[in-house]
């Protein structure tokens, strides 16, 4: 796209919103200062239980995982850190790392830890980790965190995120109160472990890898046990893990009603934890959360900068850094829709009863294109106005394969 096609669209979208009295500078502010973190593990191919296609030139070691985030930072200016899983990432040289991450302008988002695969620990978690019937597998998988949180410590993240698989596969498996008392016992060994100023993530999921009981399948679940562990103990929303229709706005809504809201793994979902590109499938969906977002910081229920941006993805068939670029710029439109919504008309039609007003400043808001706010939100910044294109122009893809090789693959997933 041209630079005056970008100038004729930007100039007669401001003229547009001037007259509703929105100030475009102000917004295009925001945009480009909302940063979303990127999981290392989406810089790979990821798979599916029938198969893996590699992607060719994708990182082999955590400084090539620090590189392409380096090089989305620098596209996009939409992203300016990383979140680790440990032990796909342990760091071979904690110092060095630091100096690339440094160098490369990202830090280190929440850490994730893994106690839902065997590599090689002691003893297995076939049975569960925090929530399993032996004590002693237990205490494996709590010091298994307490040691993500020290790796966390020396790169200077802030935060713990932690997904169990924890749950079982059949009725009469486990027994369910046990389940959940040794999962909250042991979460509060680790968030006592965690340094005063880090925040623990505790993400639910209802189904997968175990199909009949999760330990923490929902929001509530998960909110209950943070209220047991203390204030920096949130719950962490998943996009993708939620049974099909929730609403998963009104969870939004409600966590931050309660000062619980941790944070996002933004992602997009047909059917259930698909990790397809966010704003995929339910764009408006992703609008309606942020609306949520937006309205509960503005109106006090949680400040904005209390909560944590990340993706969370997987690419079966996509190039995943052609996937992070489509996903921050659907994230970002997303957010500057809605920065557009007329709260006060909108406060007026719900204290009015006016459900079709209601609605009209909703899709007021959602059908604007906001595209060349985006854009320019990034231009200003210093990054690409087409990322993509520029990225497919550059032949990067081509590039990373003649480095790191056509079947090169990153520890993870
Ligand atoms: C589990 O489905 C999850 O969403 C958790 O965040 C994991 O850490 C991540 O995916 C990678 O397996
Ligand atoms: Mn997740
Ligand atoms: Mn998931």
């Amino acid at each position: 796209m041209s630079n005056l096609f970008h100038q004729k669209s930007l100039n007669l979208l401001s003229e547009q919103l001037t007259e509703k009295g929105i100030d475009t500078s102000e917004l295009i502010s925001k945009i480009a200062q909302f940063q979303i973190a990127v999981p290392s593990w989406a810089l790979g191919a990821g798979g599916t239980r029938f198969g893996r296609f590699s992607i060719g030139g994708e990182p082999r070691n955590l400084e090539e995982k620090l590189e392409d985030i380096g090089l989305l930072a620098q596209l996009t200016k939409r992203t300016d850190a990383v979140s680790l899983h440990i032990p796909w990432d342990i760091p071979q040289d904690t110092e060095a790392v630091k100096q690339k991450a440094a160098s490369l302008g990202i830090g280190f988002d929440a850490m994730n830890s893994n106690t839902f695969q065997d590599y090689g620990q002691p003893l297995s978690y076939k049975m569960g980790s925090l929530s399993n019937a032996d004590a002693a597998v237990r205490k494996q998988a709590v010091e298994h965190n307490l040691q993500v949180i020290e790796i966390g410590k020396s790169l200077g993240s802030k935060g713990l995120t932690v997904w169990l698989a924890d749950g079982s596969n059949f009725p009469g498996q486990a027994h369910f109160r046990k389940a959940l008392q040794w999962t909250t016992d042991s979460l509060k060994e680790i968030y006592s472990g965690m340094p005063s100023d880090w925040k623990l993530l505790l993400e639910y999921k209802p189904y997968e890898p175990n199909f009949y009981h999760t330990v923490i399948p929902d929001w509530g679940t998960s909110g209950l046990i943070c209220r047991q562990l203390g204030d920096r103990a949130k719950v962490l929303v998943d996009l993708g893990h939620h049974l099909p229709n929730t609403n998963i706005e009104q969870i939004v809504a409600t966590l931050m009603h309660q000062d619980l809201l941790a944070g996002f793994h933004f992602n997009d979902s047909k059917y259930g934890d698909d990790d397809l590109s966010t704003g995929s499938i339910k764009p408006y969906q992703l609008f309606l959360i942020f609306c949520e977002l937006i309205g509960g910081a503005e109106e006090g229920a949680q400040a904005w900068d209390s909560i944590s941006w990340m993706i969370d993805a997987s690419h079966n068939t996509k190039d995943p850094l052609e996937d992070l670029i489509q996903a921050l710029e659907a994230i970002s439109q997303a957010y500057a829709k809605a920065l557009l919504v007329d709260r006060e008309k909108l406060n007026q039609c719900q204290n009015e009863g006016d459900v079709v007003a209601a609605q009209e400043v909703l899709q007021e808001a959602f059908l604007t294109d906001v595209r060349p706010l985006v854009r320019e939100a990034r231009i200003q910044s210093g990054g690409e106005g087409g990322p993509l294109a520029f990225y497919r122009k550059e032949k990067i893809r081509e590039k990373l394969i003649a480095k790191r090789g056509r079947s090169s693959q990153a520890s993870g997933l």
